[in-house]
């Protein structure tokens, strides 16, 4: 029995130093999504306009392009001292839809990276406040007749409580995600969210751009690294999440 303790000791030990540690980690994380929160706050706001809007209809490609670029000159200048956003102006945006086809149309309302559900002036849903949504669009992504709500969102980490057995490791940085759900009865279901994504996408639409019926997601692209760097992106959803057509 004897021999038994001291492993048994120091394991404890280690335990309590790791246990330590992750707290210390998720503590400095929280502290940095807080800073993070407090800067993107601090930009000047932004309403979308009508026509940016309107954008999420049919639109040939080189005009979503042209509309894209100008945008990457006037909304996306990257700051100095920014952590790793790169916008310019926190987006206002306010869209109306009946998105759980009950005939009564939802309000959705983007203000201080914060998006909020509401009918009839009763609000039905809020995004976490651990998130910070840059935009979002309401719209088909996946192609099963029903409009979905689609989120680009700023976060510590990248998965949710519920970490895939197989990651050993979370990463703590903030990172740009895209968000998918459902609006069923009147609760918000989720329906896809990416992990990290590679690249951190400044602006979403969705349209038919190949005119095949099919929604494509159109991505404005940037580099967590490289906060000039802008790129398009087209995606299609696949069964298990978007493929990348060009
Ligand atoms: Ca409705
Ligand atoms: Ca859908
Ligand atoms: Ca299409």
């Amino acid at each position: 029995m004897k021999s038994l303790k001291l492993p048994l000791a120091v394991a404890t030990i280690v335990l309590f130093v790791f246990l330590g540690q992750l707290t210390a980690e998720s503590a400095q994380a929280t502290n940095d999504f807080a800073a993070f929160k407090n800067k993107m706050s601090a930009l000047p706001a932004k309403q979308e306009s009508v026509a940016r809007m309107a954008m999420s209809s049919i639109m040939p490609l080189v005009a979503i392009n042209n509309q894209l670029q100008s945008d990457k000159d006037n909304l996306l200048v990257p700051i100095n001292g920014d952590p790793g956003a790169g916008i310019k102006f926190k987006r206002i945006k306010t869209q109306y839809g009946d998105l759980n086809k009950d005939g009564m149309v939802e309000k959705y309302s983007l203000q201080d990276g914060q998006l909020v559900i509401s009918i009839a002036g009763v609000t039905i849903w809020e995004s976490p406040e651990n998130w910070w949504v840059d935009s979002f669009v309401l719209g088909d992504a996946n192609n099963d007749g029903t409009s979905d709500l689609n989120l680009s969102v700023w976060k510590v980490g990248s998965f949710g409580p519920c970490k895939p057995f197989w990651v050993q490791e979370e990463d703590l940085s903030i990172k740009n995600h895209l968000f998918i759900f459902n609006l069923v009865g009147n609760t918000v279901k989720p329906l896809w969210q990416s992990s990290n994504l590679d690249r951190p996408n400044y602006e979403i639409c969705l349209g038919d751009m190949d005119g095949d019926g099919k929604n494509e997601l159109v991505t404005l692209e940037g580099d967590y690294a490289d906060r000039q760097h802008r790129q398009i992106g087209v995606w299609q959803w696949n069964r298990w999440g978007f493929s990348r057509l060009r």
